[in-house]
Parts: C-alpha cells; sequence; structure tokens
C-alpha cells in the first residue's frame, strides 16, 4: 500500500530522524485497519509481567497462550503486538510480518516495593524478532526516576541506530505523587513531555483526569483562563504538551470495563487529537468474540466513523 498524505505529514513531525526509524514508524502507520490515517490502536500485552499471570489472563484462561493474542492483534486489524521478550518469542516465528511486533524491553513485577522496571530485552533481541519498534516504561517521579532516564537513553540510542522506532510508556508514578496525582492532567502532560525530550517517537499515557496535582501548574493553568473540563480538551493539551502534537500520543485502556465506558472514553480520545488507544486488559480479558467486537468499535471511532 502507498503511504498515503497523512502518514507522510506525521513522519514530517520527526524530520532529521534516521531513514530507518522512519521506515520502522512507517511500518506501523501503515498496518492494520487503521494503515494510512495516521492513527494506531495496539495490543500490549506485558500485563502478566506486570501484574502477575492470574490478575491478568485467568479472566480468559485462552490468552495464556501466546498464540491467542498474536492471532488477536491479527484478526483485529491492529497496528502492532507490544509484549516481552519471551511472549514475542514464542510466536514471532509462527506469524512472520503478519502483525508489527514492539519488544517491551523493560519491565517491572507486582511483588516487589520499589518503583523501578529492569531491562528484560535488548536491541539485539528486536532485530532478531522482526521488531518495527522497542518500548520501555518509565516512572516520571519515582525515587528510581534519573536512572531510569539514562537507561532509557542508552537504549534508545542503541535502537535508534540500529533503525527501530522508540515508544516511551510514561507512567508517572511514586514518589510525592498520590494515586490521584499519578493521572493528574498536569502530571500526564507533564510525563508525555518528558518522553518527549528523551526521544520518543511514539508516548503512551493514561487518559488524564480534570485533577490538577501541583500548585505551580494549577496557577499557571488558572492564568490562562484555559477550559480543561472536558475529557477531549484534557487529552488535546496532553498532545499539545507533546511537541505541540507532533509526537504520537496514544492512550491506554486500563482495568476491563463495559465497552459502552470504553468506547466513549475512545471517542473523547479521537475528539481531542489523540493518536490512538493502547488496549490491553480490555481486549484480551475478553472472550475472542467480545474482544474483536470491541476493538472494531475501538478502530471505527479512531476512523472517524462513528
Ligand atoms: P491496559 O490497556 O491493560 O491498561 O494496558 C496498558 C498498559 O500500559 C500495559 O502495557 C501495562 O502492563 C499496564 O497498562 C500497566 O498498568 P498499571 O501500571 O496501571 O498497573
Amino acid at each position: 500500500m502507498r503511504v498515503t498524505d497523512r502518514v507522510r505529514e506525521v513522519l514530517s513531525y520527526y524530520d532529521g530522524e534516521r531513514p530507518g526509524v522512519k521506515a520502522s514508524l512507517a511500518r506501523l502507520l501503515m498496518h492494520g485497519r487503521t494503515a494510512g490515517s495516521g492513527k494506531l490502536v495496539i495490543l500490549p500485552v506485558d500485563q502478566g509481567f506486570e501484574h502477575g499471570p492470574g490478575r491478568s489472563f485467568a479472566a480468559n484462561p485462552a490468552a495464556y497462550d501466546p498464540r491467542y493474542v498474536f492471532e488477536l492483534a491479527i484478526e483485529a486489524g491492529l497496528s502492532a503486538l507490544a509484549a516481552p521478550l519471551g511472549l514475542l518469542a514464542a510466536g514471532a516465528d509462527r506469524y512472520p510480518g503478519e502483525i508489527p511486533l514492539i519488544l517491551k524491553a523493560n519491565n517491572a513485577n507486582s511483588l516487589g516495593s520499589v518503583q523501578d522496571e529492569a531491562i528484560t530485552g535488548t536491541v539485539r533481541d528486536a532485530l532478531e524478532l522482526g521488531c518495527s519498534a522497542v518500548g520501555y516504561t518509565v516512572y516520571p517521579g519515582s525515587d528510581r526516576q534519573y536512572e531510569m532516564f539514562e537507561e532509557i537513553r542508552a537504549a534508545t540510542a542503541e535502537a535508534k541506530a540500529n533503525g527501530l522506532a522508540v515508544i516511551v510508556w510514561a507512567y508517572p508514578r511514586g514518589g510525592m505523587l498520590d494515586k490521584d496525582g499519578e493521572t493528574a492532567l498536569d502530571v500526564v502532560a507533564y510525563g508525555a513531555h518528558i518522553a518527549a525530550l528523551l526521544g520518543a517517537h511514539i508516548i503512551k499515557v493514561k487518559p488524564p483526569t480534570a485533577h490538577i496535582a501541583q500548585k505551580e501548574a494549577k496557577a499557571a493553568y488558572d492564568a490562562t483562563g484555559a477550559d480543561l473540563s472536558s475529557l477531549p480538551k484534557r487529552i488535546a493539551h496532553v498532545v499539545q504538551a507533546a511537541f505541540d502534537g507532533r509526537r504520537i500520543v496514544i492512550f491506554s485502556g486500563g482495568p476491563a470495563r463495559g465497552d459502552a465506558e470504553v468506547l466513549d472514553e475512545v471517542r473523547a480520545i479521537h475528539a481531542g487529537g489523540g493518536f490512538g488507544s493502547i488496549v490491553g486488559r480490555n481486549a484480551f480479558q475478553r472472550p475472542r468474540a467480545e474482544a474483536l467486537a470491541l476493538l472494531d468499535g475501538i478502530i471505527r471511532i479512531h476512523l472517524g466513523e462513528f
């Protein structure tokens, strides 16, 4: 398929970047049902690492099998599948070229007490698996944040030198942030901006609430008189915080919820100019047919179909 004008425009945001990296971004933007639209809908399956297997897969035991999530992403017509090394390695040779792959190359688990991640995959691993991108989580605010920034800086330099796109999962947490602060508008925007400054091509954040956690940020927002009361406006602000919309910002799905709630949120993401969705639990924790129906709805919304 020929690269569309819209995808060319999005790729132009990365002018100065290596051709190999741009080709990898193009591969993601030109695959699946959102191909050519400038939107991405990605299936992330790292929750087994982050939350544990029972919390992740007991609701739909078929998803314990890595082949299931490959097939779900392929059948739904998604842009990519993102997962840690072992999961990708368990399916990559069975479905070569059928779905772009993103190696989620650092991971945390729920058993430790420190907000930190270990590097669990290398650029070499990503290349051997045929990945288009590598992904890293950062926890802005955590007591380990500066080491994480340095690790990601080193890993992304190597990824870019090898033609891979870089996705940063920007999840503020730890340090002075309470639970409400993690998804506060100013904090989510701050996380997205830090990810852009770290050199991410694609930035993944949670949808922001109307809460403002830092009083200095609240004063700055109040001074502008900007109305940030609706989710589309808050989404637009987060996109603006990532180089004024010149970085692809996608929004995560969160814990499993009803279809209507998920789709309403996706409508707000679309209305606010978000570049897409990265939806894990709401996809693989549903029975296959229900997951495919929900993903179809998410894709159609991002395509502006309803
Ligand atoms: P979900 O759609 O399941 O929320 O997946 C998005 C994601 O970023 C995963 O990649 C990750 O495992 C998970 O959320 C982390 O969630 P949290 O940090 O809130 O526990």
